[in-house]
């Protein structure tokens, strides 16, 4: 999978002196760019960057423009190339104006005498020199200097421009706070991406993130919740009004202006999102009168749904205050958009405040859908006066979209579709590929996420272009991005960990040209992208080289038939089921692994012989109980019916995914099942598999029971155990088992007493996926 840079250095010693030359080849695969340029010739040789190289500039821009590239030799190399104005005869880069180019195209020629570097404007020559970074050995990253490497990087002519004009990241400062130098950080990534669109939504529920003058208050009260960072996001407890908070941030108007000036530098734009009507609970804490109630509340900890504490759409002030916000945000902000939000407004409070009620019967509005589309085109006057254009999440097309507004479709692509109907720009962030909170592996083996599952082949089949739009429509996709809400996003590191890789994936299908999408050959160039990630210090996700079963057990004969895979074609992937460690000589995987007794199978991937990625590591467990008839006191729920009839008992464990299809569930109640061992068997022990994630709601079991019978009638208790509740801000598997002194019986009954009742007041689930008799 890996193509590691081949460098064939050739001594060549010529008549009477000893004469070194270097003689290099390369060939295409050692081409690693992501995303994938339009279209590359490679040619015979390369350019040795050098102390003596010079960059040639024309002007104080494209100086700055090389300053990241120069700081990169500095570091890794020791050396410095110089910058000058006029190009010498030779081991030079230039930069040349080409007006016929397009906006943020480059042409890229590199010889074994200079690199030209030609583009229309600053965006191109910053995506040529961000090409010329990756054909340098991976080296090139380091933080400190490396000997030994040939700093040559092949001849080759590259012609390259973007698919879509719009190929964004979206980061929510809201649900957790990222500082200014968390964002610089990632506007370099963003650019080494060639994405150009830096969405910040600065305002949600639980938290106000920007600075604004004329109302201090959004930052003293809105900025800070009270911490309760040790409970699961969606069990976190209300928050009353006024309770002082500790968790939190803001960044200043002075820090934003610096940032929109870095990002700049590096082509990219930063666009402010101002959330309205809804998931404004910060602001009202803070700013109670433009609410529809006006009762003062709480800058909630965590998760709150529905959201009701809106702006109210009737009184003038409301706009008055948008207005003066957007006034300032304008002044920080010189991107054409501004994002207003719109998204998920439960609006049972416009439906009986006078204010709003007055205003829909002197507006004519049928319905509260149309008092937001009346909200929104009043706010999008205001924006277009001020020169700028209007986006908003899909939900700003119910009830009517403003005349010249702008569509982020998140809901699917629907919204989107619809919007490039009615002849509106629209930027695609569907749910199913752009959510960058989702999964991107197995749960078990990942850490807490909002849930879905989106790994990295999956982000690089996204298309912002859908099939059914006609040629006219597709021209209104500007073009995709990703979005990271940040609920579960506690940390960089675990920002950094959704991002990257999936924003090489995502960045190839914005970028490069359809025709070229191949995900085997992106499969072979992400290895070298995680290379450069780990010089840079990235914390990405290896979760691509998880390997994943999926197992089918045969009920009647007791066979289990295990299928191993992993993301990659053709992947190698070696396992052992004798409970060894798995090395490059243990066996490699071909075809279903068939099981009829307790295996612990271990397997991982290999990459060059050398084992990639976590390993994986799970056990079958055969037991007296499986394929035996469960009888059930209180039937499972509908909506987790687990593997069915003999789901308790098919030896197939439940993962992290509580919607896997292993797991049995009760709500509020207590699950008490019997099973028929068909026969006396000896036994000694009951295992009861669980699962426990707050945040939905489920929670382990405060006691198992276990009852045992030879009639199926007098059942004699053999044992239980206890666990009181405890707080758990994590997803957690746990199996309670229940031991005995060694007995015959044919019945056992085993009772899981559910908690009922969560702190937050909430009822509680009961997630059951296997009980194991032995
Ligand atoms: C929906 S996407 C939201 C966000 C949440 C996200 C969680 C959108 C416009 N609204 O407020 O963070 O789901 O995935």
């Amino acid at each position: 999978m890996v193509k590691t840079y081949r460098l064939v250095i050739v001594a060549l010693f010529l008549g009477l002196f000893a004469c070194q030359t270097k003689h290099v080849s390369f060939t295409e695969s050692d081409i690693q760019i992501i995303p994938k340029p339009a279209e590359v010739t490679l040619q015979e040789g390369g350019f040795a960057f050098s102390e003596s190289t010079q960059f040639v500039v024309s002007d104080e821009t494209q100086k700055v423009i090389s300053e990241a590239l120069l700081a990169k030799f500095q570091k890794a190399a020791g050396w410095t190339p110089s910058v000058t104005n006029s190009a010498p005869s030779k081991n030079y880069v230039q930069f040349i104006t080409a007006n016929e180019l397009a906006e943020e195209a480059y042409k890229l020629e590199v010889t074994s005498n200079h690199i030209n570097i030609s583009a229309s404007a600053n965006a191109g020559f910053i995506y040529g020199l961000e090409t010329v970074r990756q054909l340098l050995p991976v080296a090139i990253e380091s933080p400190e200097v490396v000997s030994n490497i040939d700093w040559v990087i092949p001849n080759v002519l590259i012609q390259d421009q973007p698919r879509f004009k719009w190929r964004g990241l979206m980061l929510d400062l809201s649900r957790h706070f990222f500082g200014k130098e968390y964002l610089k950080k990632t506007i370099d990534r963003l650019a080494m991406h060639k994405m150009n669109v830096l969405h910040l939504h600065l305002v949600d529920d639980q938290g106000w993130r920007i600075e604004i003058k004329k109302y201090p208050k959004l930052t003293e009260v809105g900025a800070w919740r009270v911490d309760q960072e040790h409970l699961a996001w969606n069990a976190r407890l209300a928050t009353k009004p006024g309770e002082k908070g500790t968790y939190g941030g803001f960044l200043t108007q002075e820090e934003l202006k610096e940032l929109v000036a870095y990002a700049k530098t590096k082509n990219v734009e930063i666009v402010p999102e101002i959330e309205m009507p809804a998931h404004v609970t910060s602001a009202i804490a803070s700013y109670p009168e433009y609410s529809c109630l006006e009762k003062p509340v709480g800058v909630p900890s965590g998760g709150l749904w529905p959201i009701t504490d809106i702006y109210c759409a009737g009184k003038d002030s409301t706009f008055e205050f948008l207005q003066d916000i957007l006034t300032e945000v304008m002044a920080i902000f010189p991107s054409k958009y501004i994002h207003i939000g719109g998204d998920e407004a439960t609006k049972t409070n416009w439906k009986t405040c006078p204010h709003c009620q007055k205003r829909m019967k002197t507006e004519g509005l049928h319905d509260v859908e149309a008092l937001q589309s009346y909200f929104v085109k009043r706010m999008e006057k205001f924006i277009n006066a001020h020169g700028k254009k209007l986006i908003g999440w899909d939900e700003i097309l119910e009830g009517g979209l403003a005349p010249d507004a702008t569509v982020m479709s998140w809901r699917g692509v629907k919204g989107g579709v619809e919007a490039a109907k009615q002849g509106h720009d629209v930027v695609m962030t569907p749910g199913t590929h752009c959510y960058f909170d989702h999964y991107q592996g197995p749960q078990s083996y990942e850490p807490l996420a909002w849930g879905g599952f989106t790994p990295l082949s999956k982000v690089y089949t996204f298309d912002p272009v859908v099939d059914t739009m006609t040629p006219e429509e597709a021209k209104h996709v500007l073009g995709g991005q990703a979005n990271l809400w940040a609920e579960f996003i506690p940390t960089e590191a675990q920002s950094e960990y959704m991002i990257y890789p999936r924003l090489a994936a995502l960045s190839e299908t914005v970028w490069s040209p359809k025709e070229l999408r191949n995900w085997e050959d992106f499969s072979s160039r992400i290895s070298t992208m995680f290379k450069r990630y780990k010089q840079l210090g990235i914390n990405y996700a290896k979760s691509a080289y998880l390997v994943t079963s999926e197992a089918k057990v045969n009920i009647e004969e007791k066979v289990v038939d295990v299928v191993l895979k992993n993301e990659f074609p053709s992947a190698d992937i070696r396992y052992t089921i004798d409970g060894s460690e798995v090395n490059a000589s243990s066996e490699k995987y071909m075809k279903p692994i068939k099981l009829t007794k307790t295996t612990r199978i271990r397997a991982s991937l290999f990459d060059e012989e050398q084992p990639v990625g976590k390993a994986f590591d799970e056990t079958i467990k055969f037991h007296k109980a499986v394929g035996k008839r469960v009888e059930y006191k209180e039937k499972y729920s509908d909506s987790y019916q687990g593997a069915g009839a003999f789901g308790m008992v098919n030896a197939l464990r439940g993962s992290k995914n509580f919607h896997d299809g292993q797991w049995q569930a009760w709500i509020g109640k207590d699950m008490e099942v019997t099973i028929d061992l068909e026969n006396e068997e000896t036994i000694h022990q009951v295992t009861v598999g669980t699962l426990e994630n707050q945040g939905p709601g489920i929670y382990f079991p405060i006691a198992v029971e276990v009852y045992v019978s030879n009639d199926g009638k007098t059942f004699e208790k053999t044992g239980q155990i206890e666990r009181r509740y405890a707080e758990n801000s994590k997803s957690e598997l746990k199996e309670f088992t229940v031991s005995f002194t060694e007995r015959k019986a044919r019945y056992v009954k085993v009772k899981a007493i559910n908690l009922k009742r969560a702190p937050n007041g909430g009822g509680t689930w009961l997630f059951v996926d296997e009980i194991i008799v032995d």
